[in-house]
């Protein structure tokens, strides 16, 4: 065969190959074995990249939203924390919702209920409150409250100044999956007033348990985890009990009914890294938030640096990335984490290494 009719058998060979995928694309199917090592990678790829959202610079920030907007304009004054790897996507991991939000003295941001579960990490200020179908809780810097899916709530301000907190939400889950709804409560601002939440800590606390609990449901009946008490097991565990080499003195928020996490589809931990030590590399399959609540320690993520943590400050690491943390020399360090974790367990999907 000649150079030139060769050359046309194949011109003519490639155009076959293109009208192929044209038909099939016409047929809505696609080939495999163009896309087979991306569909099913060797390891995840992340999209998001790590970052880090300072305090300094974004409680500026969030106290100018005070300006633009009310609470009872935004319904919820909340700046979503946009990872930068996730092009316009209001997600912080790849996975998980991150916002910070403001409510100023004397304002109520309104009932509703959602699919979606949420967390609440105090980060400043007095006289804030939040309600769940009615049971309020105060809220305090480092306490960890608990929105079940599906639950009325409304926050509001008692106090004198600006009361703000992270927002941790399986928003992006819960909108891959469809699975999204939500009411407005139209009675009132707020849902008719039914307890304290010192009661439900006191019912459930201590390894203690009623002996016929009514709770339903499989989110924890703890509603709030206070700082100070979190910080006193913390303590005496630093003192008295191992510390791990890849999570330093690590407890995790759980439902003690059950053992599980507090909420379902969301894993929260807050850990002490003791003065001077730092830690062995780790990784797991989902990316974590975490925010910096005493000390000032560094994480490190291999490939992509160092980073100080201040107090407030909030930082990602993307899912199956090493990352180890020092406290640094001058205090212990302690850190608020969260993740989609509970989600890759209950699928068998769930990975992690060590070192
Ligand atoms: O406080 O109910 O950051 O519904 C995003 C959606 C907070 C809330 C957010 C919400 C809320």
């Amino acid at each position: 065969m000649s150079a030139h009719a060769d050359s046309a058998v194949r011109a003519q060979e490639s155009d076959r190959s293109v009208s192929y995928r044209e038909r099939l694309a016409a047929l809505n199917v696609a080939p495999l074995w163009d896309v087979l090592k991306g569909l099913v990678p060797n390891e995840p790829r992340p999209k998001a990249r790590p970052h880090a959202w300072k305090w300094a610079v974004m409680r500026d920030r969030l106290i100018e939203s005070g300006a633009v907007v009310s609470a009872e304009e935004a319904e919820r004054r909340v700046l979503m924390l946009m990872n930068p790897g996730l092009e316009g996507l209001p997600n912080a991991t790849d996975t998980i919702y991150a916002g910070l939000q403001l409510i100023l003295p004397g304002e109520i941001a309104r009932a509703h209920r959602h699919s979606q579960s949420a967390l609440r990490f105090v980060l400043e200020g007095t006289g804030g409150y939040t309600s769940v179908d009615g049971v309020r809780t105060e809220m305090l810097r480092g306490d960890f409250i608990v929105t079940p899916a599906w639950t009325w709530h409304d926050h509001g301000n008692d106090g004198d100044g600006p009361v703000v907190w992270l927002d941790g939400l399986d928003v992006p889950l819960v909108s891959f999956l469809r699975a999204g709804f939500r009411e407005e409560y139209e009675e009132s601002n707020q849902f008719p007033r039914t307890g304290e939440s010192d009661q439900v800590l006191t019912r459930y606390s201590d390894a203690l348990l009623p002996i016929d609990s009514s709770h339903a449901g499989p989110t924890s009946p703890i509603f709030n985890y206070p700082y100070a008490r979190t910080r006193e097991v913390l303590d005496r565990l630093a003192r008295y009990s191992d510390v791990d080499a890849c999570h330093g003195v690590n407890v995790r928020y759980a439902n003690p009914l059950t053992g599980g996490w507090a909420i379902p589809t969301i894993a929260a931990s807050m850990r002490l890294i003791p003065r001077g030590l730092t830690t062995e590399f780790f990784r797991s399959v989902e990316g974590t938030v975490i925010v910096g609540v005493e000390g000032s320690p560094a994480v490190e993520i291999e490939g992509a640096g160092r980073l100080d943590i201040a107090e407030n400050d909030v930082f990602i690491v993307p899912g199956w990335s090493r990352w180890r943390m020092s406290a640094g020399d001058i205090s212990d360090a302690v850190m608020f984490t969260y993740s989609d974790r509970p989600v890759y367990e209950k699928l068998g999907l769930y990975r992690e290494t060590r070192g």
